[in-house]
């Protein structure tokens, strides 16, 4: 492993000092304006990768932006769900701060409100053109449930800062399963307009519970809900009716979303851009296109990640087309880590073999452990970065500091909230990043480089649907992570002190 020696100097607005000879060209390119594309993949774990070590599944676009960038090997997401990871991802506040952030139904109101600041709103104002295309579940419209799905939809990403979008109101598997580009459902039919309900079916519509033999491409896994309106031969969390021409099919998702994310990139090629490009791929239902499938030995799961490889090698191909890869900074990552039965049969569980998506961590999606959080991040800037491996604690509730450095605008502590600028971390010139991070499930959790603390709480050990260890326990718990990776050698007995320092922080960080 390279570890980085220096640690950088940062001078905010002016430029960057840098400790390498290429300094008056990286200072350049940063003057230029750098493109930025955050590529946000849905559940992909620390192991689901080949540069993570994955060796049944081959990721090679993504392993050529680690090999050529920097993989970070401690960077973690904000939470370890879809919706609290996103808003902590856009706002840099922790998600546990906020309620209202947890996982978002398809009818819910916009989370972000357009007085919150946010990476969006910082692009625009460091002259940047700004889209959001792909997976969003942070909600649209004034409050859950109100929507009228058949004209325009706001506030929405608009009204937060986003110049273009083109976006699934929330997951794969909730309803309306429609595609809402510039916040208005695209392919509509106003003769057959949109009705979506979260609390009851349509009269005479059918739903997985009661007509299962309508599902004629997955089936919901016992006991995992999904059984209500049939997209696509497929039974969905929520009611909708109508909408027939705009209905997404899942085999083409894919397809759809990387097309709009290539086209922002070719109409933008001229002017700084900021992509978000969040990936459907690779949440339930997993339902990959033909190209796909059998690409693996894995099934579906396996298969959707050679998807959302192909998906990052056309955002690159664009990019490289454009002529503007060279001066574009690339963050990839992913919004929690890995859950293998999330609700359908879809024979990810039983077509694992040795694979591991959560790598050498406890835990995965949903927990508090390690493999909740612990997710790939990539960083790559041809221009700037020296290509290396970091152990340095990052985290994305950072992309609004980091970037408000990056572009040289200064905030004000308020709009930062729980960010920090770790540029240097980011870019690979310091090996250490953030002090400490809290995170959040049932109670809350502070790590720092080595060290991890859960507060004692009385949720549930495992859940048996998505056979995860939840990391859950009414006892402190506390890990010497550099040891134990794994989380299960318990010091806290023998540690009181630590774990009466790591309480205080968290009792600071809660006043707040
Ligand atoms: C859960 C869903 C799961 C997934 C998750 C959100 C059930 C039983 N499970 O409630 O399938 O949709 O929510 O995932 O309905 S996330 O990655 O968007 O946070
Ligand atoms: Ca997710």
């Amino acid at each position: 492993m390279r570890h980085f020696s220096t640690r950088s100097v940062l001078t905010f607005g002016t430029c960057l000092a840098l400790p390498t000879q290429a300094q008056e060209i990286k200072q350049e390119a940063i003057q230029e304006k750098p493109n930025i594309v955050l590529i946000y993949a849905d559940d992909i774990g620390y192991g689901d990768l080949s540069c993570y070590g994955a060796h049944r599944v081959t990721t090679p676009h993504v392993d050529n932006l680690a090999n050529n960038g920097i993989r970070f090997l401690n960077a973690h997401s904000a939470a370890a769900t879809s919706t609290p990871s996103r808003y902590g991802l856009f706002t840099g506040e922790y998600p546990w701060r906020r309620n209202g952030t947890g996982v978002a139904r398809g009818d819910a109101g916009l989370i972000i409100k357009p007085h919150r600041y946010n990476v969006a709103k910082l692009m625009k104002k460091a002259g940047y053109t700004t889209g959001a295309v792909g997976k969003w579940h942070l909600g649209i419209g004034e409050e859950t449930g109100t929507q009228n799905w058949n004209g325009r939809i706001a506030p929405g990403p608009y009204e937060i800062g986003f110049d273009y979008s083109y976006l699934m109101a929330a997951t794969g598997d909730r309803v309306p399963c429609v595609y809402l580009e510039n916040q208005e459902v695209a392919n509509l039919d106003l003769n057959d307009p949109i009705s979506v309900s979260y609390s009851q079916n349509f009269p005479g519509e059918p739903t997985g519970k009661d007509n299962p033999e309508l599902l004629t491409k997955l089936r919901p896994s016992p006991n995992h809900g999904h059984d209500q309106s049939i997209i696509n031969g497929i039974s969905r969390i929520g009611y909708m009716k109508g909408g027939k021409a705009a209905l997404w099919e899942d085999e083409t998702i894919a397809d759809s979303i990387t097309s709009r994310a290539v086209r922002f990139i070719e109409q933008n090629k001229e002017k700084p851009f900021f992509l978000y490009f969040g990936t459907n791929d690779i949440h339930v239902p997993r339902y990959p296109n033909e190209r796909f499938r059998g690409k693996t030995q894995m099934g579906h799961r396996g298969d959707a990640i050679v998807q959302f490889d192909w998906s990052v090698g056309e955002v690159i191909r664009a990019l490289k087309e454009a002529g503007v890869y060279e001066n574009t900074l690339i963050i990839l990552s992913s919004d929690n880590g890995p859950v293998v039965d999330d609700g359908y049969a879809d024979e990810a569980v039983e077509r694992l073999m040795d694979h591991k998506p959560w790598g050498p961590y406890r835990g995965g999606k949903y927990s508090m452990f390690e493999a909740g959080t612990r997710v790939p991040f990539i960083v790559h800037w041809p221009e700037v970065v020296r290509p290396g491996i970091s152990d340095a604690l990052v985290s994305q509730i950072d992309l609004l500091g980091t970037l408000a450095a990056l572009t040289g605008i200064e905030l004000e502590e308020e709009k930062l909230s729980d960010s920090r600028n770790q540029l240097p971390a980011w870019l690979g010139l310091d090996n250490e990043g953030r002090e400490y991070l809290i995170g959040a499930g049932t109670s809350l959790m502070i790590r720092t480089k080595d060290w991890k603390y859960i507060e004692p709480n009385k949720g549930r050990q495992y859940n048996m649907l998505t056979d995860t260890e939840m990391g859950n326990s009414p006892e402190d718990q506390l890990y010497h992570l550099r040891y134990d990776r794994g989380e299960y050698d318990n010091v806290a007995e023998k540690n009181r002190l630590k774990v009466r320092f790591f309480k205080q922080i968290l009792e600071e960080e809660k006043s707040k």
